[in-house]
């Protein structure tokens, strides 16, 4: 069967990238396995999808919100429809286990019903004035044309999380979805199109970092771009957006802990600690990449955990059997065996795994055993950097205060999670841990968007997706004053 190529999408119009090039998609299970040819797109495509984007402007940012939201909630209708298929390809393009990429639509559907919805809020404030007869309040207005950046390890969610705010929020979009995962993206934009989205409001152009995404973030009539990635990519990022005085929100790295006290239930830590550390093969910002664990219940945490980590299977994500799906590619099976020859070096005691897997039913795929680590201290290199990859530190802590301390010696601040049944305890770490998020009693994973969502330090710069928080990042705030007084009444001035 010929492979299908699969095109951009730019001013309502799939096409063909003007280099004529395109990129291979495979599935990461089986390297085989071609899912598609994607458009290598440069600078040509990215230019006409901006020009689509600027002109759809003046249309989309007078269309009602309300009539925003119905489309968006048209969205929210088919993703429900198509959630099976959707998903399945999103296993076979990523590799995370069919559960999880049925999540990650889910995860979408919740996205788009709740923005559509904000199409009838999108609250600003009404205040009273100094002056009499004199109206103040304030609205929430596009920025504009958004650049959405996204990455391969949510390949519907997170494009999701960028699109409907945005769009609710009257900004048009240019998306330049991750070069392993792009099937997922155009499926999404597909819907928009058929729920009747229109040409220009939203466009995709698929390629690399270097040829795409580089000149749509540079192109300065991108007034906001929303990065997911890598922490060195956003640094990048961060720094040509600041020369054109562009807005940019990153969301990046994480280095997240589970502290476990000794009073914690610990088959319950247990289940959450590795559900947290090799859901999507750890390749969630939000992974649990370290466990903190009192020295008191120390061994007996170990035992249970390595026994449990021994008995995962690795295998094709599309099987009910399979516990742990492939890493994405080579490159991050090469940095995730780095990762454990450094952390050996380092003097961390390797308890299972530490190598790629290539049983039979693995030997096409980029396998990695799920790894435990003991013996691990704060400041090696496997306690610090992130590795994205199923990897899991143990370090042995004195108490809450020292387990806050060792959770807080991190470049990054996404999320961080605490068992114990002591309440005083949970809300002195809900006080003092320095994440974005905090779980009481539950994995580092699994945030709800109808909350804020990002984190401190390294993780970000100030922004936050989902919930009303995202509302703050795609809209300029319009401060308004209607004096109907008649005369020039002048605001601070005594008269
Ligand atoms: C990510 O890893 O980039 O909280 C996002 C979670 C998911 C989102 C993860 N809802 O783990």
């Amino acid at each position: 069967m010929a492979t299908k190529v699969f095109k951009n999408y730019i001013n309502g119009v799939w096409e063909k990238a003007s280099s004529g090039e395109v990129f291979s998609n495979t599935n990461p299970a089986n390297f085989n396995e071609e899912l598609g040819r994607f458009q290598l797109s440069r600078k040509e495509d990215v230019d006409r999808a901006v020009s689509a984007a600027k002109e759809a402007q003046k249309m989309w940012r007078k269309t009602p919100a309300p009539k925003r939201g119905e489309i968006i909630f048209k969205v929210a209708e088919m993703l429900v429809k198509n959630k099976k298929p959707l998903a399945e390809d999103m296993t076979r393009e990523m590799g995370k286990v069919l559960k999880e990429t049925l999540g990650d639509v889910q995860e979408g559907i919740d996205t788009a019903y709740y923005g559509a919805g904000e199409g009838r809020r999108m609250f600003g404030e009404t205040v009273p004035s100094e002056l009499p007869a004199k109206f103040a309040m304030s609205v929430r207005m596009p920025v504009g044309v958004v650049a959405a950046v996204t990455p391969w390890n949510f390949p519907l969610a997170i494009p999701s999380w960028k699109l409907v705010p945005a769009l609710i929020c009257g900004n048009t979009v240019v998306l330049k979805p991750a070069s392993d995962t792009p099937l997922s993206a155009l499926r999404l934009v597909e819907l928009f199109e058929k729920a009747g989205l229109p040409p220009g409001v939203l466009n995709l152009v698929t390629g690399t970092g270097s040829q795409t995404g580089v000149p749509l973030i540079d192109d300065p009539r991108v007034d906001l771009v929303s990065f997911t990635g890598s922490t060195d990519t956003g640094a990048d990022i961060s720094v040509r957006c600041a020369r054109q005085m562009k807005q940019y929100s990153l969301e990046m790295g994480g280095k997240n802990a589970i502290v476990v006290l000794a009073d914690a239930d610990l088959e319950l830590a247990s289940e959450a600690v590795l559900w947290g550390a090799f859901g999507t093969t750890g390749q969630r910002c939000t992974a649990c990449s370290r466990v903190i664990v009192e020295k008191k219940i120390l061994k007996n945490f170990t035992n249970i955990l390595l026994e449990k980590t021994r008995a995962m299977r690795c295998g094709d994500g599309l099987k009910p059997k399979t516990d742990v799906g492939p890493l994405v590619n080579e490159g991050q099976r090469e940095k995730v065996s780095n990762y454990c020859e450094i952390g050996q070096r380092e003097g961390g005691k390797l308890l299972t795994g530490g190598t790629p897997e290539t049983g039979k039913a693995c030997k096409n795929g980029y396998f990695f055993k799920p790894t435990l680590f003991a013996e691990v201290s704060p400041k090696m290199r496997i306690a610090q950097e992130e590795i994205f990859g199923p990897v899991l530190s143990i370090i042995a802590c004195n108490n809450l205060d020292h387990a806050i301390e060792i959770v807080n010696d991190s470049d990054f601040g996404l999320s961080s999670a605490v068992f114990t049944a002591d309440v005083n305890k949970a809300f002195e770490a809900i006080e003092d841990l320095d994440t974005g998020i905090t779980y009481i009693n539950s994995s580092t994973i699994g945030a709800e968007i109808q909350l804020p969502f990002g984190g401190t330090k390294g993780t970000g710069n100030g922004h936050r997706e989902m919930g009303t928080a995202a509302l703050d990042t795609y809209t300029e705030w319009k401060t308004v004053y209607v004096d109907y007084s008649g005369k020039l009444q002048k605001a601070q001035i005594d008269d």
